[in-house]
């Protein structure tokens, strides 16, 4: 249900349901836990690619898997975000290493949300963004409640959530909600080399980067500078550190081995 390759230091996953348009089943989501959690272990991984198979990115939750019709009690789905979907994105936000999203298709629901946790989202211009959770119900998840009001404030959160209301990449772009939209074509080979040339750069400086920058909106800015002092001294006591300025000095281009 995931496709995984390791090239050059750049982790690739593809989730791989595309007849449901990438919809999460438990199979799904243990198979990109497992992905995330390596990425974490592992040295030779230094950057990491999420995309989907198909025309989607990926659809939520697969509705198919808990059809009311059938009956039983009430599913807890507490229990299955808690299981599931909430431990991925902490990994993912936790994990001290780039992880760009090629948002290749629409994105509804958790898929649109587990997107915005990645650190820089590209997205095909045919792509949607879709808080697909009040038609059928539900409430933003998947930290979507959370990223959509920080990112876009309360205004546009609201509406996104309250009316399910499709997003096209181009507006996601310009609100800030994504990096860029990209035409449809360039978007993999694009996605491809942004994530190769993270994946070949100082590693441990750019996960204390994404550690800084993902504590500003709760630090006061003395905590800030604090850990900015911090992370600047481990960073200061990396070897790519030392290969960046020898580099920089002797007119080359660097070679950061990620330590
Ligand atoms: C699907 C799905 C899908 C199964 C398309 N499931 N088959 C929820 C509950 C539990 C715990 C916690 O968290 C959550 C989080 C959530 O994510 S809730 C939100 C769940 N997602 C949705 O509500 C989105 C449902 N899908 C759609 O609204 C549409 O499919 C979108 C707008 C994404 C795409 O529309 P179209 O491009 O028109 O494609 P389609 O609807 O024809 O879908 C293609 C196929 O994929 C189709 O199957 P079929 O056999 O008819 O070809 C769909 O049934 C299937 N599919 N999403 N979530």
């Amino acid at each position: 249900t995931v496709l995984v390759t390791l090239v050059d230091g750049v982790l690739t996953l593809t989730l791989n349901r595309p007849e449901k348009l990438n919809s999460f089943n438990e199979e799904m989501h243990l198979a990109l836990r497992a992905q995330i959690e390596r990425a974490h272990a592992d040295p030779a991984v230094r950057a990491v690619l999420l995309t989907g198979a198909g025309r989607g990115f990926c659809a939520g939750q697969d509705l198919g898997d808990r059809d009311p019709r059938k009956g039983g009690p009430a599913p807890d789905l507490g229990h299955t975000l808690e299981t599931f979907y909430n431990p991925t994105l902490r990994l993912l936000r936790n994990l001290e290493k780039p992880v760009i999203c090629a948002v290749n298709g629409v994105a509804a629901g958790a898929g649109a949300n587990i997107a915005f946790a990645c650190d820089i989202v590209l997205a095909a211009r045919s792509a949607k963004f879709i808080q697909a959770f009040s038609k059928i119900g539900l409430v933003p998840d998947a930290g979507g409640s959370w990223s959509l009001a920080r990112i876009l404030g309360e205004p546009r959160a609201k509406a996104l959530a309250l009316t399910a209301e499709p997003l096209s990449a181009e507006r996601a772009a310009d609100w800030g909600l994504i990096w860029k939209a990209l035409d449809d074509e360039t978007l993999m080979t694009e996605a491809a080399a942004l994530a190769a040339s993270l994946a070949a750069g100082p590693t441990l400086g750019l996960g204390l980067t994404k550690r800084l920058i993902q504590s500003a909106a709760t630090n006061s800015l003395d905590e800030q500078l604090d850990l900015e002092r911090d992370c600047q001294r481990q960073a200061g006591r990396s070897s790519d550190y030392a290969e960046g300025v020898t580099a920089f000095l002797e007119k080359r281009k660097s070679e950061f081995k990620g330590q």
